[in-house]
């Protein structure tokens, strides 16, 4: 019986609530009642002040239950990303606002998500973007100044903390961090090829023992597509091509050339494709499949770069998911 296909709740609307100060926000909870505004809570700290009761156990459950409902939900996911960096992000970010009715998973090694996105470059704050990539900031609703034929955003964070926010805001996005992928889930083509049907992962900090723990076994997760953006650097990097070698499914890595900005952005942009059925590779992790020049401390490509990796899954979410039912 083929398992069943990823759907979820659609979550209920998040009532705008006015503020006293005269602007709107998005207050939570989702659902209940709210208990006090910020004002009538100021200068009143003797006052009677006191938090609701708790007892520890309630806060246990409320952690857990969440979490094992998500493990059991997106254990079958439509699309899964490797890698919250500003292009699995950016990434995240259309498949988000295009297909709000897919379920998609994160899965990011680090504790903090963002990558090499939360400073410029040589840990300067400033991040620079080359036009048009100011499209996607002006999409996003990030300022940024003009320079003519780049922008600039005044801090890095900014940036990936306007991205993340709006990504984890889709109800139909969850971010499993501290979680590494550390391998994937293959099926074969019958002609000798293989077609990649979802990720193999586990807690960071046991990936990152396995030589000195043995029988640490991993999770999985299913899915017809995975859009692979672990970057080019860090404990993982290019973690899911670096894998496609050793399991033959290509024959060598190409190399990340030397620093060349009008060179590496574009290459990356335009060669962000499916590199084998069901795996799409974005970001800096293509320049070491490709042999592409890196580009350095200039962002525009990995945003792009993730827009173009959600067109290419859209572009084949349907065979991929007919070719992966089971
Ligand atoms: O920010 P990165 O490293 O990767 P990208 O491609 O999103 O952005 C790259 C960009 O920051 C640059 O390198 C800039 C443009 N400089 C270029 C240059 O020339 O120097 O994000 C990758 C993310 C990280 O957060 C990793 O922790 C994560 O992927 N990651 C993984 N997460 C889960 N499982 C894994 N196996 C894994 N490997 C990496």
């Amino acid at each position: 019986m083929a398992p069943p296909a990823a759907i979820f709740e659609q979550a209920t609307s998040v009532d705008s609530v006015p503020l006293k100060s005269g602007f709107d926000v998005k207050s939570f909870p989702i659902n209940g009642t709210r208990s006090k505004t910020l004002e009538e809570l100021a200068e009143k700290w003797d006052q009677g002040f006191k938090f609701a009761p708790i007892r520890e156990s309630q806060v246990s459950r409320a952690m857990t239950r969440r979490y094992f409902n998500d493990l059991d939900s997106y254990a079958e996911s439509d699309i899964v990303i490797v890698g919250a960096g500003s292009c699995g992000l950016s990434t995240a970010y259309m498949l988000g606002k295009a297909r709000p009715d897919l379920k998609i998973a994160i899965i990011e090694a680090s504790v903090s998500p963002g990558g090499g996105a939360w400073l410029g470059g040589q840990l300067f704050s400033a991040m620079v973007m080359r036009k048009p990539a100011d499209a996607f900031l002006t999409d996003l609703g990030v300022p940024f100044e003009d320079e003519g034929d780049f922008v600039v955003v005044k801090h890095a964070a900014l940036f990936t903390s306007t991205l993340l926010s709006k990504v984890l805001s889709f109800p139909n996005i969850k971010l499993f961090n501290a979680t590494a992928v550390e391998d994937l889930i293959t099926r074969s083509n019958g002609d000798g090829t293989l077609r990649i049907a979802g990720v193999v992962t586990n807690w960071t900090l046991v990936t990152m023992h396995h030589d000195d723990q043995s029988c640490m076994d991993p999770n999985t997760i299913n899915a017809p597509i995975v859009i692979s953006t672990t970057g080019h650097d860090g404990p993982f990097g290019a973690f899911c091509v670096k894998r496609l070698v050793s399991m033959q499914q290509i024959e060598k890595l190409g190399g990340m050339r030397g620093l060349d900005m009008n060179t590496a952005e574009d290459a990356i942009v335009k060669r962000t494709r499916e590199i084998v059925p069901g795996l799409i590779v974005g970001g800096m992790e293509l320049s070491e499949v490709d042999g592409a020049n890196r580009m350095g401390p200039t962002f525009g490509a990995m945003a792009l770069s993730g827009v173009k990796a959600a067109e290419e899954a859209l572009k084949v979410f349907d065979e991929r998911k007919a070719q992966n039912a089971f």
